[in-house]
Formats: C-alpha cells, structure tokens, sequence
C-alpha cells in the first residue's frame, strides 16, 4: 500500500531527577553531599533511508515517545541517558510541525536527518548545589519534560520526470516499456491507485527517475479522481511528459467514456489543473507525447496534432508504448533534457 502522509505525536524522553546523597567513607567523619545527576531523555529524530519507498510503517502510530533518562546515583555517579528513538523513512519526506504548519526538514538525500523533539535535561544532584553558604545541600532537581510536538510527515517523490495525462492514455505501459517499473495495465481507468517509479537506464553511466502520477482528470485540484492525493508529487519532477492519445471514433470495446475526450482539450484541462494546484508547475517544462500511434485513428490525426503543437512552438513526440515505436527518441529527449538541469545549464543558451 503507498501512504504519502501521517500524523502523529512525538515526545522527548524526561530527563532523569537528579538525587540527594551523602559521601560514607570509611575514616571521613562528614561526608559531603554526593547525589549525581540524571541522564537526558532520549530525543526524537526522523532520518531519511534508501530502502523505503512508502510511510506505510508509521500508518498506524499515534504517538512515539523516546525513552527516559535514569536517575542520578551515589558517589556522584550520572544517570544515564535515555536513547534517541531514530524513525525511518524514505527519501523526499518532508516534515511539518502539525501545530504551525512550519516545514521542519525536506530530506531529500539518504542519511538526512532531523531531531523532532528533544529530551528533556537531566536534573541535577545535591552535589552540584555545594557552595560558600550552603556545604551540604539536602536538595536535588527533577529531570525536565521532553519536548512534545504534533508531526505531519508527507512524501514527495523524488523523481526527475513526471509522467502526466488522461486514464488509459498508455502512461503505465509507458513507464514498464522504458524502465524497470512494472506496473498494472489495463483499459479501465484508474487502473494505477498510486505513482510508480522506474529508472530508466540511459546512455552507459546516466540514469534517471520517472514517476507514473495517476489519476489526473478536470477537477484534480478539487479532488476529482485520485488526482488531488497524487498532484504534489509531480511538484517536485523537473521534466513533465504529457500523454496524450486519441478517441475512437467506433465503440473500442473497452467501455471507456471517450465522449468529450479530444487530444487538445485534454492537454489543455491537465494544465489548467496543474495550474490550479501550484502555478509553478504550469510553466514547467512539458514534452508533449502523442501514444498508441500503431493504431490508424491515432495516425490520421498525427499530422494536424503536430502542426497545432509547433504552432504554439512546443514539440510533440510520436510513439506507440505497445510496439515501441518512437521510445528511443523520447528517452533520449528526457535524458538531454534532465542532464541540462542537472548540470545547471539551460539548453535554450547553446
Ligand atoms: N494500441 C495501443 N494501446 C495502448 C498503447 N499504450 C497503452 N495502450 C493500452 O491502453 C490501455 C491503458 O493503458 P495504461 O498503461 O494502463 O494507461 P494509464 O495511462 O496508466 O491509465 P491509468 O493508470 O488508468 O491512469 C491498456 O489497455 C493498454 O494496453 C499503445 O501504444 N497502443
Ligand atoms: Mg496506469
């Protein structure tokens, strides 16, 4: 199961109380004040591991306490510390104070890590009270409460290109025929509840991350479809490749509704969700992919498609997922383009 987002209530380990003890030796009439102090409770971190893909492990905590410190001791002796609980999660986890909403830490790499809630101080021991005036102090401090906070943990994926468009215009296909994903297919929508990643091998040595974002239809940003849940993790693809394809124009059999469905206002109805959900990710850079090609009433629309694409001087790739036509040139288009951003150069200015 993919779970992008939890909740729940972290607490730092109380420090423990310091204690009130007299010195007893053997030849040492009076014995000074000797209670130790308590160890600090254990602390709270979120660190980010390569292992994990979902926070599917955190679904069902509600609230995670680190342990205690330990008294103090005799003979000065210091409690000891309580251990830090350490909570795993995958990378591109972002972590919120639920309580202000605040971003405490993006961990996007692995071994990033972030304290959520500190342990409290231990309490000192009488022995730390002797002074001038008062030589044997029949006194001890308590350990402090842990910090205790409200945490909302979402996952961002981490992927450099982010493939968008219609149920059922081939985006799973897609990503299982250039990639080592191997999701679900099928010719009902919806079919894919939850983004995939694959990575695409590229060119010896390059590589990158596609993310198969689901469920996208008008209404996204307002929740319609499966497309709300999913819209942030396009937020952080660099790349967008658009599928598009085109209606039948004869019952295909497959019980899709393709009333309404046009290439170009598909294109343009994702967009304006998009851009509805965060204007940013309206001005990121698209490739606009026209799938399914194989099929002649895709093919007879090729041209005009084409011409309507350049028109508004974006370019638009031809393939066929299912025969493999044209993938070369789209994986080596997505490779040169997110090479570009990587080494920070635009390829606009060469
Ligand atoms: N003829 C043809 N059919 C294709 C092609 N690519 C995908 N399909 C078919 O289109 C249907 C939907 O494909 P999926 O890859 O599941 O589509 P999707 O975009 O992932 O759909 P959702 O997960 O529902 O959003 C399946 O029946 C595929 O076999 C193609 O290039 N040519
Ligand atoms: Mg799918």
């Amino acid at each position: 199961m993919f779970v992008d987002e939890v909740k729940f209530n972290v607490e730092g380990g109380a420090g423990g109380n310091g204690i009130v003890a007299w010195r007893r030796e053997k030849y040492v009439p009076f014995g000074g004040p000797s209670g130790g102090d308590g160890g600090r409770g254990g602390s709270v971190i979120i660190r980010a591991v390569a292992n994990l893909a979902t926070l599917m492990d955190l679904r069902y905590r509600r609230v995670i306490k680190a342990p205690n410190g330990k008294g103090g001791g005799p003979k000065n002796m210091h409690g000891r510390q309580g251990n830090n609980t350490v909570l795993s999660v995958p990378v591109g986890t972002q972590v919120f104070d639920e309580g202000t909403d605040e971003l405490l830490a993006d961990l996007v790499e692995v071994d990033q890590e972030v304290m959520v809630a500190v342990g409290g101080r231990g309490g000192r021991g009488n022995a730390r009270f002797v002074s001038s005036t008062n030589r044997a102090p029949d006194f001890a401090e308590e350990g402090r409460p842990g910090q205790l906070r409200d945490v909302r943990l979402e996952l961002k994926l981490l992927a450099d290109v982010g493939i968008i468009g219609y149920p059922s215009v081939g985006k799973s296909t897609l990503i299982s025929v250039i990639s080592n994903a191997r999701p679900r297919v099928a010719a009902y929508h919806f079919t894919t509840l939850s983004p995939n990643l694959g990575v695409v091998g590229w060119k010896d040595f390059q590589s990158y991350v596609v993310a198969d974002i689901p469920g996208l239809i008008e209404g996204a940003a307002d929740g319609k479809g499966l497309g709300h849940q999913f819209l942030r993790h396009v937020e952080r693809c660099s790349i967008l490749v658009h599928v598009l394809d085109v209606p039948p124009d004869f019952d295909d059999g497959t019980g899709i509704d393709w009333t309404e469905r046009d290439p170009i206002a598909d294109f343009e109805r994702i967009n304006r969700e998009l851009e509805l959900f965060n204007p940013e990710l309206a001005k990121r850079d698209q490739i606009v992919v026209l799938n399914k090609v194989d099929l002649p009433y895709v093919r007879a629309r090729q041209e005009e498609l084409e011409q309507h694409f350049a028109d508004q001087g974006m370019t638009m790739l031809t393939i066929s997922a299912a025969t493999r036509q044209g993938l070369g040139a789209l994986v080596d288009e997505m490779g040169r383009r997110v090479v570009a951003l990587r080494e920070g150069t635009d390829e606009d200015d060469y």
